[in-house]
C-alpha cells in the first residue's frame, strides 16, 4: 500500500499517471491519496517535513517495501517515478541502453523542462508585477526545450521507443501546463501527437479526474492569501 501525498499540480500529475497505468497494468500496487494542499500550507506542517524536509509535494510512503522493514518515505517526484518503476519493473525498461536513455530523459525533464516551464508559469500567470526580462527569458527556454523533446519524438512514438516510460509521465504535465499563458504548440507537431496519444490513454483520463475530485477548484485564479501562501516570504 502507498500513500501519495498529493496536490493536482504538474508535479503531482506525474506520480498519478504512474499509479493509475499501474493500476491498469495489474502491478497490485494499491493506493490512498493523502491531500496536501498546498495552497493553505499543509506542505509546512510538521508530519509532512518528515517525509518531504523540501515542503513540496508529491511524496509517498510505501508501508510494504521491498526489503521488509520499517515503512519508507521518498520526495521528489523523479525519485518517486523511479522507486515505483523499479519496485514493479514497470515503464523502466531493463535492458542497459534503454534503461540509460529513459533516466536522461528523465533528469532532463527535472532539471530543464520542469523548472524552466515552472518558471514561464510563475512570471506570466502568478507574478505580481510584469518583468519583460524574466518573461522572455522562461519563454525562450521553454521554447528550446519543447523544441529539443521534439526532435527527440522525430520517428519515435515515445521519449525512448515504442514503449510508455517514465520519461514520457514526467514530461507530459509541464507540456501545455498554463490554460491561462498557453505556448503555442502548432511549431512542435511531433510534441503534439505525443501528447495527444499520452491524453487519450486511460490511466491519464483517470489521473486528471482524481484532480478535479481531489481540488474542485482546480483551474480557479489563486486567491490573494494561497499566493502568499505559496510565493511569500517563508
Ligand atoms: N522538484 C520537485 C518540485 C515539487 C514542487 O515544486 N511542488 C510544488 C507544487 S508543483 C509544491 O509543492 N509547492 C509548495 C511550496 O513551494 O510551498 C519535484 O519534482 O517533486
Amino acid at each position: 500500500m502507498i500513500d501519495l501525498h498529493y496536490w493536482p499540480t504538474p508535479n503531482g500529475h506525474k506520480i498519478t499517471l504512474l499509479l493509475e497505468e499501474l493500476a491498469e497494468a495489474g502491478a497490485g500496487l494499491e493506493y490512498t491519496v493523502r491531500p496536501v494542499n498546498i495552497g493553505q500550507g499543509d506542505q509546512f506542517r510538521a508530519e509532512f517535513l518528515e517525509i518531504s524536509p523540501n515542503n513540496k509535494m508529491p511524496a509517498i510512503v510505501d508501508h510494504a517495501p521491498a526489503d521488509g522493514g520499517a515503512p519508507l518515505s521518498v520526495f521528489e517526484s523523479g525519485a518517486i517515478l523511479l522507486y515505483l518503476a523499479e519496485k514493479t519493473g514497470r515503464f523502466l525498461p531493463s535492458d542497459l541502453r534503454a534503461r540509460n536513455t529513459t533516466l536522461e530523459w528523465l533528469f532532463w525533464q527535472m532539471a530543464g523542462l520542469g523548472p524552466m516551464t515552472g518558471q514561464y508559469g510563475h512570471f506570466h500567470v502568478y507574478a505580481p508585477e510584469q518583468i519583460d526580462y524574466a518573461k522572455k527569458r522562461y519563454a525562450g527556454e521553454a521554447n528550446r526545450l519543447l523544441g529539443v523533446l521534439n526532435h527527440r519524438l522525430e520517428g519515435r512514438r515515445f521519449i525512448v521507443g515504442d514503449d510508455y516510460t517514465i520519461a514520457d509521465m514526467a514530461a507530459y504535465p509541464w507540456v501545455g501546463a498554463y490554460d491561462k499563458a498557453p505556448i503555442d504548440l502548432a511549431p512542435y507537431p511531433e510534441v503534439m501527437r505525443w501528447k495527444a496519444s499520452i491524453a487519450e490513454r486511460p490511466a491519464t483520463q483517470r489521473a486528471y479526474a482524481l484532480a478535479r475530485e481531489v481540488n474542485p477548484d482546480l483551474g480557479k485564479p489563486m486567491s490573494e492569501e494561497q499566493k502568499r501562501v505559496l510565493f511569500g516570504p517563508r
